[in-house]
């Protein structure tokens, strides 16, 4: 254990302890974010241990996340209201721009709050038990925790208008089918499947995760002839690299795997 809060804890694995994995622990609640909490996000992610390559966010319980603490909802006035939506986008812009891929372990609810966090991620790999849903629309209120920017990013604005206007839910099927999850493991647990990833994303390059992490985004967002300008920098400096020369020639001498037919 690095880090310590009730209601979130962060275990290091791997033989390099190279993984981390951050978990909500506030079953009782279904894991909805109150402000400790989400702060507690904020400060994990910003001080992953050196050895972290990757990380792993779950929740205890029988859900992912319940979405933000509603108890805590009508203490806060309008200026309140604004600063509490804008701590919320620190918190998660410390879970997407970070220093390491992110990857969000998803189970039973994923919904509200949740489902902010969850598309802060980099990569979202679902159980079967797991259903996402917007219930802020029908709650009378809106997304205040990045999810109007990410959500339509995974899924578009049409149909993320259609779950926050008729509160519609979307099992685990539907929700790998319309880009909500990249991963959907039958019968085994989305925790255990997050974890080959993180290994897997671990011995990537630090260049190549840095580039696909904080170049990638920004040169969606930016016009062709940026990105395409922005794409030849980031390029030129993750082959510059000596850990890409090595591997590179390693491909070239036989030594490294070639890539296989998918399953
Ligand atoms: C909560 C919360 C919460 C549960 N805030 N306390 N999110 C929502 O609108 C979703 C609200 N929650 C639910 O719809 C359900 O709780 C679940 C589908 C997630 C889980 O159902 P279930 O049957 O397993 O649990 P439960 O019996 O509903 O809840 C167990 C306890 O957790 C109960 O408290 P208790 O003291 O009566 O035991 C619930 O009150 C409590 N609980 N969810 C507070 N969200 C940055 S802006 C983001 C805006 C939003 O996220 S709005 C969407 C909020």
């Amino acid at each position: 254990m690095t880090f310590q809060h009730p209601d979130l804890s962060v275990q290091l694995h791997g033989e390099q302890q190279e993984i981390a994995i951050v978990t909500m622990n506030r079953p009782a609640k279904r894991n909805a974010l109150n402000d400790g909490l989400i702060l507690a996000i904020r400060d994990a992610f910003q001080n992953l241990p050196a050895s972290v390559r990757a990380a792993v966010v779950d929740g205890e319980g029988e859900h992912f996340c319940a979405g933000l603490d509603l108890s805590e909802l009508s203490e806060r006035d309008a200026a309140e209201g604004v600063f509490h939506s804008r701590m919320w986008h620190a918190a998660l812009e410390c879970v997407e721009k970070g220093t390491v891929p992110v990857i969000a372990a998803l189970h039973g609810a994923v919904v509200g709050g949740g489902l902010e966090l969850a598309s802060a991620c980099h990569i979202r790999v679902a159980d079967e038990t797991t259903f996402y849903a917007l219930p802020e629309g029908t709650r009378g209120i809106f997304v205040g925790g990045g999810g109007a920017v990410r959500v339509p990013k995974l899924i578009g604005a049409a149909r993320m208008t259609d779950m926050m206007l008729t509160g519609r839910v979307y099992n685990a099927a539907d929700g790998e089918r319309v880009g909500l999850s990249q991963y959907l493991v039958p019968g085994g647990t989305a925790r255990e499947k997050a974890i080959e990833l993180a290994t897997r994303i671990a011995t990537n390059a630090r260049m190549t995760n840095f580039a696909l992490m904080h170049a990638l985004p920004r040169i969606a967002e930016q016009p062709a002839d940026h990105g395409l300008f922005t794409e030849a920098l980031m390029a030129s400096i993750a082959q510059s690299a000596p850990e890409a020369k090595e591997r590179v020639r390693a491909f070239l001498e036989g030594k490294a795997a070639k890539v296989k037919k998918a399953d």
